[in-house]
């Protein structure tokens, strides 16, 4: 408490180090400092970074010690060889093109990564005045020899023609055979501009005619990997604008490229391509959320750092859960980018900038503010004397992108800039995962070696994970009035300590886990050709989605014969009750839940289609998924976990498959509902899961909270309640055992006597839609 988070001094590390940093601290202080606690604005005048130190620290993440000699080295060659003329304005490339707009979705379906994106920020950059100060560029194509340096003749080839008249019909069928990837008769002209504009770029960069540049391009590129267009992306632009730099331009100078991809996503495609290349720095900061973050791949994990020659020069810094915001993402420039890219020394920086960490997007569910993107950048001036070109990626906001993007321009412009957003702490989960990343590479970095400060003020992680949920007795009643203040001062060593033994405890789980997992099949989606990418799968690590989502809390609303609790029990133990004519397989984790509770909620409550496999000829029940003010529908919600959560949706979903060989269960390999799913069920009110659309249950509904945790259910999507009111679907009374389920579900929980629930169910069956 006495050096606490509300003293307005910097909180430094004890002992010798503190002197360190206080030395460094007045260092940077006669040099105008980074500030994300107000203290001190941060200045930037005209060309700051030309003869600014890179900001290592700022007071809400205390510096860590800059390797000897290395700053003053990197400030003479910046003052030495800057790009611009010390005084002069700096050039800055903007490349823009329309053609970048005709890749769209076939037949105009809504998606977030569509030609609006692009518009929006032009039309920003242009009513802000910034779009005039920049040097204009075109959108060149480019030449398949420089593509063919990180994509496969086929893959090449592929998006050539995708776009020909003789695909047309066959041009849905090949993207579906793709993750997440739309193709039309544009779409082959942008993908070949997008890669040719970064190249274009980066060369103008390389050769000193600009100072920095922005290509806002589209499709995107860092997931498209050797062989396969993936996650929205054709070609990867960054990785073919790389190697065209190193490989067809050596009078250019550049040797090392450091590329930092500051997309939500994790770059997979760009670590793959670089992944034993020394010469080539992949940096990618991300949501991993143990596995369960789109691309849900394991090598996003912090313990890929690269191979052979390019050991040490892969940097994943993986964030567990959503929510991260600018702090965060300082805190990670800091303590792990910053101080590497000093010892790196790159000759240019290219920025794989998506903009879907941006507070409001749809997907990431992050919160970096333009201000945030601007000090980021700002950090990076520092280095490459400036050379920084940034290819735009991801971003779905149309305000965020436009806002961050034209933020990021006045940075490079030279413009003063002053940090006003809301002032966060970093994560307790932020510490620690750019701990594991320091311990991971500090061989590679020894600048990485240095202790982290122990006393910076963190926040516990978001509401929906419950930090530490012990295994038996819960005090579920407990004196919160002393919470604020034991989460301010709390202690990272401790924190430290107490995950690390959380973190033994998941290895031990998920030995257990390998056991089952090896034999199961790595994705539900087959493919039925293209290519074999080996990738770690998500169960060969520490961490999985089942050990992170043990650990979160849901209500889970059962509206039909579920809220008979034995019944329930199914799904969780295995077995069956009566009626039943098929058993269920049961979770992974097979705990009872944590509470029951009944509520009722403004859904109307129908029997939908005619036979199931498990209760034979009648209907079953469903919500409609509208909320009807008028109806009232009884639920029996149990307390279990995200894990649990999915098991029962593989199981409502017929996803489990027995594989009688050796009678080992198959489940879907990675989550259905992650973190991110809860984030946005909780804002949108409902998430239709594409994965599985086809099945019954395929709609998870969120009907409100209880004690901070979502009440979510499973039904039908409203599409599958139109074909029943039209008559394409049928509607059919329950069956004798499922409705006398349904009523014991009713009486036992004590909502109504037997006369009352049959007559709830018969009427419920009765009315028409
Ligand atoms: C470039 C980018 C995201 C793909 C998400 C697919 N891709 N669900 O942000
Ligand atoms: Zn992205």
């Amino acid at each position: 408490p006495d050096q606490n988070s509300e003293s307005p001094e910097l909180p430094l590390p004890g002992g010798a180090q503190r002197q360190h940093a206080q030395a460094q601290a007045r260092t940077h202080k006669t040099r105008g400092s980074t500030n994300l606690r107000g203290n001190q604005p941060v200045q930037s005048s005209r060309l700051p970074h030309r003869d600014a130190p890179p900001q290592f620290s700022t007071p809400l993440c205390p510096p860590v010690s800059p390797p000897p000699g290395r700053g003053d080295r990197r400030r003479r060659m910046a003052a030495a060889g800057a790009a611009t003329p010390v005084g002069a304005a700096p050039r800055v490339g903007l490349l823009y093109d329309d053609r970048m707009c005709a890749h769209a979705t076939p037949d105009g379906e809504k998606h977030p990564e569509n030609p609006e994106r692009l518009r929006a920020i032009r039309r920003k950059l242009d009513a802000e005045g910034v779009a005039s100060r920049c040097v204009d560029m075109k959108a060149k194509e480019a030449k398949e020899k420089y593509i063919a340096s990180v994509h496969t003749p086929n893959h090449i080839k592929l998006i050539r023609d995708i776009s020909s008249k003789e695909y047309d019909y066959r041009r849905n069928k090949t993207a579906r055979k793709f993750n997440s990837i739309y193709f039309n008769e544009g779409s082959s002209e942008s993908a070949f501009l997008a890669a040719g504009s970064v190249i274009e770029v980066a060369e103008k960069v390389a050769a000193g005619e600009l100072s920095s540049a922005i290509a806002l391009v589209r499709p995107p590129g860092h997931h498209a990997e050797h062989n396969e267009p993936m996650g929205f992306c054709l070609f990867n632009n960054v990785a073919i604008a790389a190697n065209y730099l190193l490989n067809e331009r050596p009078d250019l100078g550049i040797n090392k490229i450091l590329i930092v991809d500051w997309d939500v996503h994790h770059g997979n495609g760009t670590q793959k391509m670089f992944y034993s290349d020394p010469r080539v720095l992949f940096f990618s900061v991300h949501r991993f959320d143990y596995g369960s973050f789109y691309p849900c791949e394991g090598d996003a994990s912090h313990c890929f750092i690269g191979e052979g020659a390019g050991e040490g020069y892969n940097i994943n810094v993986p964030w567990e859960h959503g929510k991260c915001s600018d702090a965060d993402y300082v805190a990670a420039w800091d303590h792990v980018l910053l101080p590497i890219a000093e010892a790196f020394d790159p000759d240019i920086i290219l920025l794989s900038a998506g903009f879907d960490a941006a507070m409001g997007d749809p997907l990431g569910g992050c919160c970096i503010t333009p201000d945030g993107y601007a000090l980021l950048l700002t950090k990076l001036l520092g280095f490459a004397k400036g050379r920084i070109v940034m290819a735009l990626e991801g971003g779905y906001n149309l305000k965020s992108i436009a806002n961050s993007l034209c933020a990021c321009t006045k940075v490079l412009l030279g413009d003063n800039f002053t940090y006003n957003s809301p002032r966060m702490q970093p994560f307790e989960s932020t510490w620690r995962v750019i701990q594991m990343v320091r311990d991971e590479l500090k061989a590679y970095w020894p600048v990485l070696s240095s202790k982290l400060p122990d006393n910076v003020p963190l926040r516990s992680a978001p509401s929906y994970i419950e930090p530490y949920a012990s295994s038996g007795s819960e005090s579920d009643v407990e004196d919160v009035s002393e919470l604020p203040d034991a989460i301010s001062s709390v202690n990272v060593t401790q924190v430290v300590d107490d995950v690390l033994s959380k973190h033994i405890t998941m290895l031990k789980l998920d030995e257990d886990n390998l056991a089952t997992k090896n034999t199961s099949s790595d994705s539900v989606q087959a493919q039925d050709d293209g290519p074999v990418v080996a990738s770690t799968r998500i169960y060969d690590l520490p961490f999985t989605w089942r050990s992170a989502l043990s650990k979160v809390y849901v209500w889970y609303a059962s509206f039909g014969s579920n809220m008979w609790k034995p019944r329930f029990l199914c799904y969780i133990e295995g077995g069956k009750v009566d009626g039943m004519s098929i058993s269920c397989f049961g979770s992974h984790d097979t705990s009872p839940p944590r509470g029951t509770m009944w509520k009722t909620v403004p859904h109307r409550l129908f029997f939908g289609r005619s036979s199931t496999p498990c209760w034979g000829t009648g209907g079953v029940a469903f919500l409609n998924p509208e909320i009807n003010y008028n109806d009232e529908s009884y639920v029996c919600m149990y307390k279990i976990t995200l894990e649990q959560f999915n098991d029962v949706l593989f199981q409502e979903n017929r996803l489990v498959k027995d594989n009688s060989e050796d009678g080992k269960l198959e489940s879907p390999s990675s989550p259905l509902i992650g973190l991110s799913e809860i984030e946005s069920v909780s804002s949108n009110k409902a998430l239709h899961l594409e994965p599985i659309k086809d099945s019954w249950y395929s709609n998870v509904l969120h009907l409100g909270e209880e004690d901070g945790l979502p009440i979510l259910t499973m039904t039908c999507p409203s599409t599958a309640v139109a074909q029943h009111k039209s008559g394409e679907l049928p509607l059919a009374p329950p069956s004798e055992t499922y409705s006398a389920t349904l009523i014991k579900g009713l009486v036992e929980g004590k909502q109504l006597d037997a006369n009352e629930a049959a007559n709830y169910i018969s009427s419920a069956a009765a009315r028409s839609l």
